[in-house]
């Protein structure tokens, strides 16, 4: 299944605006795949490397489920996900034949781990309200540049970015240059003002201004930091106020180089305040890009977008299957 930018956000106008031609549709497609392998090559290379000496060379027995079983763990794809998909994997073994066949099937099996609930965006609403929170330096700000860019350029949607990180000058600049490059409207707020109020402001902005689209930035933060938490809790009551039913969508960014550490504080953060699709960013640093199907297999919450390099054009739908794939397949 195929999964695009008109997959993952439900627009409601069915409308695909500024899409490349039909005709055009494979090779866009096998462009992004292309920098989707590119840009995981650290894990495939590490992973690859296994896979093709477990299962495409010499006798499948013990020690080829134990080794693949440790590539996986090393990939980050996690204790509990690596035993299920290499026990149904050895279970089904005799009735497949050669190393592709192994290797297609070991991509179904984690594939199919890493889809939990709906891992779609709902954009239908007036304007539809995202707010964005994360640990500090996980990648938010950048998130959020790089969305409002794809919502207009592959969905001509409108956007109003509010810049309720008010902690440091520098944030609100560094998402109005964000907002520039992107070509979005923007709120903000003198330093060390009320965040809440921002993205009461930019939401009320949004909806004068007719605007499709109201991402909210906030500042960095851990779970255990009460009083920030809190403060989360608030700026979300506050957008409640200015739109009821706001924020529809709270997304959640976690730095895949962190590894399980990112996983466990996606967990605790989740449990603090609802959560409803990860953004796993900087998969292009990483050797162990396997943690995209460990958060969606264990969390319980759909990853909905990867961050996989600094530039605009370096957010991704998340597609199970072909993250899969490109990480377990040696090359195609
Ligand atoms: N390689 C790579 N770098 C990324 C990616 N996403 C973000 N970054 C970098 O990570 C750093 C932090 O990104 P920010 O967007 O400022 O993170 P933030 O969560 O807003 O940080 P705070 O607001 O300080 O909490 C920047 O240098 C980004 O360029 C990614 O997908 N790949
Ligand atoms: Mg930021």
């Amino acid at each position: 299944m195929p999964r695009d930018w008109t997959d993952v956000f439900i627009t409601g106008d069915g409308a695909r605006v500024a899409a490349a031609p039909a005709g055009e549709e494979p090779e866009r497609r096998r462009g992004f795949l292309r920098r989707l392998r590119e840009n995981l090559s650290k894990t495939r290379q590490a992973l690859g490397a296994e896979i093709q000496a477990t299962l495409f060379e010499g006798e499948l027995d013990s020690a080829t489920w134990e080794r693949l079983e440790e590539a996986l763990i090393m990939a980050d794809v996690g204790a509990r996900t690596t035993a299920e998909v290499v026990g149904k994997l050895e279970a089904e073994a005799e009735g497949l034949e050669g190393g592709q066949a192994l290797s297609d099937r070991l991509t179904e099996l984690l594939a199919d781990l890493a889809r939990p609930g709906e891992g779609r965006i709902d954009l239908t609403h007036e304007p539809t309200v995202i707010m964005v929170a994360g640990v500090n330096g996980t990648g938010k700000t950048t998130t959020i540049g790089k969305l409002a860019w794809h919502l207009q350029r592959e969905l001509g949607k409108s956007v109003v970015l509010g810049a309720a990180d008010t902690f440091r000058a520098a944030a609100v600049e560094q998402l109005t240059e964000w907002a520039a490059r992107a070509g979005s409207e923007i709120v903000t707020g003198p330093e060390g003002s009320d965040p809440g109020s921002v993205a009461f402001e930019a939401v009320k902005q949004g909806r004068e201004r007719g605007a499709d689209v109201v991402i909210v930035d906030t500042a960095g933060r851990l779970h255990t930091q009460d009083h920030l938490m809190a403060e989360l809790t608030k700026v979300r009551r506050v957008i409640g106020k200015q739109l009821e039913g706001a924020p529809h969508e709270t997304l959640l960014t976690v730095d895949a180089t962190t590894g399980q550490n990112g996983l466990r504080q996606a967990q605790l953060f989740s449990e603090a305040v609802p959560v409803d699709g990860i953004v796993l960013t900087k998969l292009d640093g990483t050797a162990k890009g396997g943690i995209a199907l460990a958060i969606a297999g264990e969390l319980g919450i759909p990853v909905k977008l990867i961050g996989i390099g600094e530039a605009l054009e370096d957010l991704r739908p998340f597609d199970a299957d072909d993250f899969a794939r490109a990480l377990v397949q040696p090359s195609d």
